[in-house]
């Protein structure tokens, strides 16, 4: 095959990922491209959708082969397949997004599967692994040193790489309940997401919960069951699981041969091959694989008989009783394809990885809602914004400080909705009405980031230098735009914190307000706190030790973490539903009959609120204060000045 129709090949099969139509928008090349490349495109027709040109120039080679990548060494939309230079119009720059987080009950593998898509999306040469071992190296997405010494995943990382056509956004989420917050805000970023299951285990309650959320935004999720070098519940039950338990009929794409010792290597239902795997030591290189039938001897004799005899009754049995196969069912959340390997060994990863890009689907639009914003006489609209729209927005959806440890910056995360990012741009930011240029833009991997100039509706960029940013802010090029994304939870866990020597004082200081900003804690100030006390409010403890450690190791700062009596809070007002009398004082708090151990304070807007040491005390508290309502959450959700 000459190197010409390789090329040709690779193009068409990239042609397939994108929109059947679509007019040619860049009618000449960039100056800059212009004498270095020939650069292939799309035909303009549907009749014709095929690569009508793929070849480079000397400049562009010399690159190459001095290992610069073509990527960064041009524009955005201009992408490189292999040595192939496409150059694309916006809708196909969107359609060719993939926006996705990795969710799961903790452990189950998605740090790992994260890693190892790196590998096979050639993002990285080596894996690594999530515990701290010694010669062994970390992952990409677990970089915190928290994370690598205890083995778990503590904040969202955001993962971009270019693969096969696609730009891919992964987001590996952390699983540990005490975390939810960060996952929650990121599963509002993303367009699908792939759920992992240990498949020893089943369908856990971290991962019923994540699912539950994923299942009212009508993302398509994909199941990857992993640990299947393991011995693991029977295939067939953990399907039935999936329909009893989350109630998501499914279609095993891929079927395990085997579990534990056993697990060979898999089944493609789809081209009906077996793929049969050799063990690579510490997983860190792609698996060597053999591809053959089911009936190949090479098949049986890797096999017991045992095995053998059962992964041929499964596969009867799903051909006859199993859900087909129903792109737009799964593309609608409806239907879950199945796959089964093993994370850690590299078996059945290429296949996910493939599939999952191929039957996903690209940036889905999000929803304006009407608010009253600064400087605007009208309210903003509540309309769906299509990712194509002209105009640039966006929303922020997690913010993270001391990233880099030369920087010591904060990097606000924010989800392209629709229009082009151009950096240099200004835009507005909607809650406080100020203008503001995007100068500093990344792309991001995991800790590292590099400048982004362009990006598109599906994109994940990292803004840096913006304190007034903070989670759920919109920024747009049309101010009739304003996202309401970012879910909140009630806190259920709650310390004094204190800083124990005056020295660090302002470095505590300093660091406590930054991870207030981020949204690890919140903080509310408390009637009759001990003196230099600050009341945080979390989801889990665990956020409470990230807190102490990350001021440690990133501030330099000692803190002292004190427990209070509380368990529940609740933000008040008058039957009216106003607060003004409350926060100004002018209504008399000891006129309310109250149990002991309730306390009052503020939030940090001054909005009251009421501490109870457990759910009776609320109850009592009701009870007897008709007038007062309480609330789970801060009843202004609207933007503030
Ligand atoms: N046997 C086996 N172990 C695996 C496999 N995949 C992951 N593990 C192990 O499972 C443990 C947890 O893996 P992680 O990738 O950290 O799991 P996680 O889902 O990211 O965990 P959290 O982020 O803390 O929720 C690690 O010790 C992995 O080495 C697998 O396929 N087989
Ligand atoms: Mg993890």
């Amino acid at each position: 095959m000459t190197v010409m129709s390789r090329l040709r090949a690779h193009g068409r099969e990239c042609a397939d990922r994108l929109p059947p139509s679509q007019p040619w928008e860049h009618s000449t090349r960039p100056p800059r491209l212009r004498k270095a490349i020939t650069v292939g495109f799309f035909a303009p027709t549907e009749a014709r959708r095929e690569l009508l040109i793929a070849s480079i120039g000397p400049r562009a080679r010399k690159k190459a082969s001095a290992g610069v990548s073509l990527e960064k060494a041009f524009p955005s939309n201009v992408c490189t397949f292999g040595s192939t230079l496409l150059m694309l119009s916006p809708a196909q720059e969107i359609a060719r997004r993939r926006t996705f987080a990795i969710i799961s009950h903790p452990d189950a593998g998605k740090t790992t599967l994260t890693e190892k898509f790196l590998l096979y999306g050639n993002a990285i040469h080596l894996a690594g692994a999530v515990k701290d071992r010694k010669n062994q190296r970390a992952t990409a997405s677990d970089w915190m040193e928290l994370e690598k010494q205890r083995g778990i995943s503590i904040s969202s990382t955001v993962l971009q790489f270019d693969y096969a056509g696609c730009a891919v956004n992964l987001l590996d989420t952390p699983g540990h309940k005490d975390f939810s917050e960060d996952t929650y805000r990121v599963l509002t970023a993303v367009d699908a997401a792939l759920m992992v299951i240990d498949a020893a285990k089943g369908v856990e309650t971290q991962t019923r919960k994540l699912f539950e959320v994923c299942r009212r935004r009508g993302v398509p999720i994909f199941t990857f069951m992993n640990k299947c070098d393991r011995p693991t519940h029977n295939p067939i039950a953990l399907l039935d699981e999936l329909e009893n338990v989350l109630g998501l009929q499914s279609s095993p794409v891929i079927w395990p041969l085997g579990n534990g010792p056993q697990f060979k290597g898999v089944f493609d239902r789809r081209t009906r091959q077996v793929h049969l795997f050799e063990r690579v030591p510490g997983g860190k290189f792609q698996a060597p694989v053999n591809v053959t039938s089911l009936d190949d001897p090479a098949v049986r004799d890797k096999l017991d008989d045992d095995t053998y005899a059962q992964v041929k009754e499964q596969l009867e049995m799903l051909d006859g009783a199993g859900h087909p196969f129903d792109l737009k069912a799964v593309q609608a959340g409806q239907q879950t394809p199945v796959y089964f390997g093993s994370a850690v060994n590299n078996f059945g990863i290429q296949l996910l990885l493939d599939g999952f890009l191929k039957d996903s689907v690209p940036p889905a639009p999000r929803t304006s809602v009407s608010v009253s914003v600064p400087g605007m006489a009208q309210p903003t609209a509540a309309r769906v914004v299509p990712v194509n729209d002209p105009k640039f927005s966006g929303f922020i959806f997690k913010i993270q400080a001391n990233m880099d440890a030369k920087h010591r910056d904060r990097i606000a995360f924010l989800r392209v909705c629709s229009g082009k990012f151009d950096r240099d741009m200004v835009v507005t930011h909607q809650r406080t009405g100020k203008q503001v240029r995007l100068s500093s833009s990344h792309k991001l991997f995991g800790r590292e980031r590099e400048t982004v100039d362009e990006a598109w509706p599906g994109d994940v960029i990292g803004l840096v230098g913006h304190s007034e940013f903070g989670i759920g802010d919109t920024l747009t090029e049309d101010r009739s735009i304003f996202y309401n994304e970012i879910p909140r939870f009630p806190s259920e866990v709650f310390t004094y914190i204190s800083n124990p020597t005056s020295a660090d004082s302002k470095k505590y200081r300093a660091g406590l307000e930054q991870l207030l900003q981020e949204g690890v804690v919140q903080s509310f100030t408390a009637r009759n706190a001990p003196p230099g006390a600050t009341l945080l409010a979390a989801v889990g403890p665990l956020q409470f030790e990230v807190v102490q450690w990350r001021l440690q190791s990133e501030y330099n700062a000692e803190c002292r973490l004190t427990r209070t009596p509380w368990t529940v809070l609740r933000w008040l007002s008058l039957a009216d539903g106003s607060t003004t009398g409350l926060a100004k004082g002018t209504i008399d708090y000891s006129k309310f009959v109250v149990a002991s151990g309730v306390s009052f304070g503020t939030d940090k807007f001054e909005q009251p609120v009421v501490l109870f040491p457990n759910e009776w005390t609320m109850r009592y508290f009701t009870e007897k204060n008709p007038d007062i309502r309480l609330h789970e959450l801060p009843l202004d959700q609207a933007p503030r000045d």
